[in-house]
């Protein structure tokens, strides 16, 4: 009898993948069946995710997913972009959009937190940098927006997974990235929610990567393809996930996944929550198998998808291989920005903001005319590849320990200008990992699950699977 099919969704801030594995004479076939399109709506000021387009998106995705694995699907996991979260009213139903982390919102309930608690005390107790996306800063937030601050809410893939069967619940890895989790426990910290006033019954129950939370209910399930389909939280958070996804061993080296965001760090064994952790910018979250994942987050794609989103509606749309190549080529002396500036995580005007930060650090602005965009792509390049080199030295610092290479996972892989400027600022090797490593990991906690019999997955399993899905 053929293996069943397993169905994986990656939920990503650009765009969603609905991807289906198979099983043809023993080895694995992985396909991306259907991508929609996704990105922040903004209704009036505020900015949000257009969930219900999501939801028929994904419908649409496992419709086709379905269709193509007659052999039958045995399970779904979802993962995504971290501390987005969606209220839910008594009947299960959502309270609207979720907000968008990028949503200005938060910049007043950041400020009212770190006077109740101060970022560094947040830091020892969660492992988590006070970034101003958080789930925790967002949860404060809601209040001022007519949000019943008692409404139970869920984190977004894992309400996916709650709208198609499952039980509401948070996990694990996703859940270190709200701010509200104990590193000590794996726990919500009660004294947290408490000292900030939060509800800590509105939160759902934390549950371990590779739980089974379900089955596939509803419309779908009347498809013969899911008639025995179980809803898996896999690694929920999606870095957690693609980091799970990497077969071979981290100890030497480093990571970078880089999407919209770059994540740039190690595993360590132990969370470290240092002074000299806190100042150069890393946190701690959990990973998939047991240990933590330790990294600086980088803003990344974001800006020049902004840009080009920019340029486009002017008439002057790129494909990122024409603007890679051509920044390639550039010759210029060019400006660094700074990455981590505020300006540049927010969203419209993206050229002006970046000539606005070179003329405030000192550099001439880039004329934003047709035939320079290659030129505002290298600056943003560049501006990368210095960032992570520090980051990188600092982590050698912070963990006394040598890196001897960095393992690239994620949009840049196909970015040979990103990928050489990295090498020469650190100079490190750098190994090339799968472009799409979310999806190896959530599979490969999704079969490790199926082995595990209720128990915890086991590392070496995650590991293992990991290794035939990418030699498949
Ligand atoms: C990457 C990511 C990062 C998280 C950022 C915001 O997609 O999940 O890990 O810090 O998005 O949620």
């Amino acid at each position: 009898m053929q293996e069943s099919a397993r169905v994986a969704i990656d939920l990503g801030a650009e765009s969603c993948r609905v991807s289906l594995l198979r099983w043809k004479s023993g080895k694995p076939s992985i396909e991306v069946i259907h991508r929609i399109p996704n990105g922040p709506v903004h209704h009036g000021n505020s900015l949000h995710w257009p969930i219900e387009t999501i939801f028929a998106g994904l419908e649409d995705g496992l419709r086709k997913a379905a269709e193509a694995a007659p052999e039958g699907i045995a399970s779904i996991a979802v993962d995504s972009w971290g501390v987005d979260y969606v209220r839910l009213a008594p009947d299960g139903r959502v309270l609207g959009d979720p907000f968008c982390y990028r949503d200005q919102r938060t910049v007043a309930t950041k400020e009212a937190a770190d006077r109740v608690i101060p970022p560094f005390d947040l830091y020892q107790r969660t492992g988590v940098l006070p970034l101003r996306i958080n789930t925790v800063y967002q949860l404060l937030a809601d209040p001022a927006a007519g949000i019943d601050a008692e409404a139970p809410w869920v984190m977004m893939p894992e309400y996916i997974l709650y709208r198609l069967g499952a039980r509401r619940v948070s996990e694990y890895t996703h859940a270190t990235h709200t701010g509200l989790v104990d590193l000590k426990t794996g726990n919500w910290c009660p004294e947290v929610f408490k000292q900030l006033n939060l509800s800590l019954e509105a939160a759902p129950p934390i549950v371990r990567s590779g739980s089974v939370v379900g089955r596939l209910q509803g419309p779908l399930a009347s498809l013969a393809a899911f008639s025995k389909t179980e809803l898996i939280a896999p690694a929920c958070h999606d870095t957690a996930s693609a980091i799970a996804g990497i077969p071979t061993d981290l100890s030497s080296t480093a990571y970078i996944s880089s999407g919209t965001w770059s994540l740039v760090g190690t595993l360590t064994t132990m969370p470290v929550t240092t002074r000299a952790a806190f100042d150069s910018g890393y946190v701690n979250l959990g990973a998939a198998t047991g240990d933590m994942l330790f990294h600086s987050v980088i803003n990344s794609m974001w800006v020049l998808k902004q840009c080009m989103d920019s340029w486009a509606v002017q008439g002057r749309a790129w494909k990122i291989e024409d603007i890679v190549q051509q920044a390639a080529e550039c010759n210029l002396s060019i400006g660094l920005l700074d990455m981590d500036a505020e300006t540049l995580m927010l969203d419209t005007d993206m050229p002006q903001r970046i000539n606005r930060e070179l003329v405030r650090l000192g550099f001439d602005a880039i004329d934003d005319v047709a035939g320079n965009e290659p030129i505002f792509a290298r600056t943003i390049f560049e501006s990368l590849s210095v960032r992570y080199a520090a980051a990188l030295a600092s982590l050698e610092k912070m963990l006394d320990r040598k890196l001897t290479g960095i393992h690239m996972l994620g949009g840049a892989n196909r970015n040979k200008l990103l990928v050489r400027l990295t090498e020469e600022r650190t100079g490190l090797p750098i190994e090339i990992g799968q472009t799409e490593s979310t999806t190896i990991g959530n599979l490969a906690v999704q079969l490790a699950a199926s082995e595990s019999e209720g128990q915890p997955i086991k590392p070496e399993a995650v590991r293992q699977w990991a290794r035939c899905l990418c030699q498949g």
